[in-house]
């Protein structure tokens, strides 16, 4: 204790407890706080990764601004977050661009069947032109905005409680829900299949209480969000790719102060390259855990299912509705699709 007088002491002491107090004030109330909801379980990855966002956007403002994160349509359907995000009421939104289109039609064209053949495909397609057209169409509605990286849903594969989906004959008749989307409608109805337009929140008791025999999702959702015990067949059909824009209702977010709003898009557009990271490996990993939990496999042949969707008149119905320019945009990324 020697060179240390009592004054000094004194004075340590007064500004330690200065200074917790400060910590304390900062941890009882950020200066903003934003929510985000989703319709994804806490254990996927999306929820992980903006979880993880959440610290890093607080650490990174000193306790300025809180991201409060709402999984599991905790705060509504996809419908309700939709109209919530539109309003205000909520501040960010993760949605697929299929759904999303009920709002901005362009939004689902990366969902056109059988478009992508792999993820290098994909990326290439929404961290350029087409994923920059997407987002163009999205910031005309003025009330939101996506971020610039698109998040990873996968590619989607059909489950069943009957029978497994081995060639298109086997969805004749189907009665599979899909989100609600137009062009989900139009592909399964294309299939000849008995649609049911069901948001993510009502999925599971759909298919535990037989309102549906069917639904399609990746991977990572079909186990984050246990679907397997009311499914027992996977189809690895590939169908279509699907990802999460993540949403922002533009007033709310020009309302932060530039410093900060730097400090969000930085973590959140890395947080979805995390992500996206993430599903890659799950889905790389999953059919092992699935198979163990009693689901049956199998691979299909896609050009089947391709030449089914052509000659319904599939794909040259949806050119004409998202027009020539955005389809040659599409299929410059991903190869003529007849
Ligand atoms: O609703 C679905 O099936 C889901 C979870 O994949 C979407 O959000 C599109």
């Amino acid at each position: 204790m020697t060179g240390i007088s009592r004054r000094d002491f004194a004075i340590g002491a007064a500004s330690a407890v200065a200074v917790s107090t400060f910590f304390i004030g900062r941890a009882r109330a950020a200066e903003f706080t934003y929510k985000y909801a989703n319709n994804l379980p806490a254990s996927h990855p999306m929820n992980i990764r903006a979880m993880e966002a959440a610290e890093r956007i607080k650490a990174e403002t000193n306790g300025r601004f809180e991201l409060q994160v709402f999984p599991s349509n905790q705060l509504g359907s996809d419908t309700d977050m939709l109209g919530q995000v539109r309003s205000g009421a909520i501040d960010f939104f993760t949605m697929s661009g299929l759904i999303l289109s009920t709002l901005v039609p362009a939004a689902s064209i990366n969902g056109i069947g059988f478009a992508f053949k792999d993820y290098d495909t994909v990326w290439r397609a929404m961290d350029g032109k087409l994923g920059a057209h997407v987002r163009g169409e999205i910031a005309k509605s003025r009330q939101i905005f996506a971020f610039e990286k698109v998040w990873d849903n996968g590619f989607r594969q059909i489950t069943t409680s009957t029978k497994p989906i081995q060639g298109p004959a086997d969805l004749v008749g189907l009665r599979i829900r899909v989100p609600v989307s137009p062009l989900w409608t139009s592909m399964f109805k294309s299939f000849g299949s008995a649609v049911a337009s069901i948001n993510f929140a009502e999925t599971y008791s759909a298919l535990q209480t037989k309102l549906v025999d069917a639904q399609e999702n990746p991977l990572a959702v079909i186990s984050t969000a246990k679907l397997f015990e009311v499914q027992n067949f996977c189809s690895m059909t590939n169908h279509m790719w699907d990802g999460f824009w993540f949403l922002g209702n533009r007033q709310n977010f020009e309302a932060l102060p530039a410093d900060i709003r730097a400090i969000v898009e930085k973590n959140i557009n890395a947080a979805g390259m995390a992500e996206r990271a993430d599903v890659a490996a799950l889905n790389g990993s999953i059919q092992q855990e699935l198979l163990a939990k009693g689901m049956k496999f199998n691979a299909v042949d896609t050009a089947a299912f391709r030449d089914k969707l052509k000659s319904a008149g599939f794909y040259a119905e949806w050119k004409g509705k998202y027009g020539a320019e955005a389809w040659a945009i599409l299929e410059d990324a991903v190869g003529s699709l007849g």
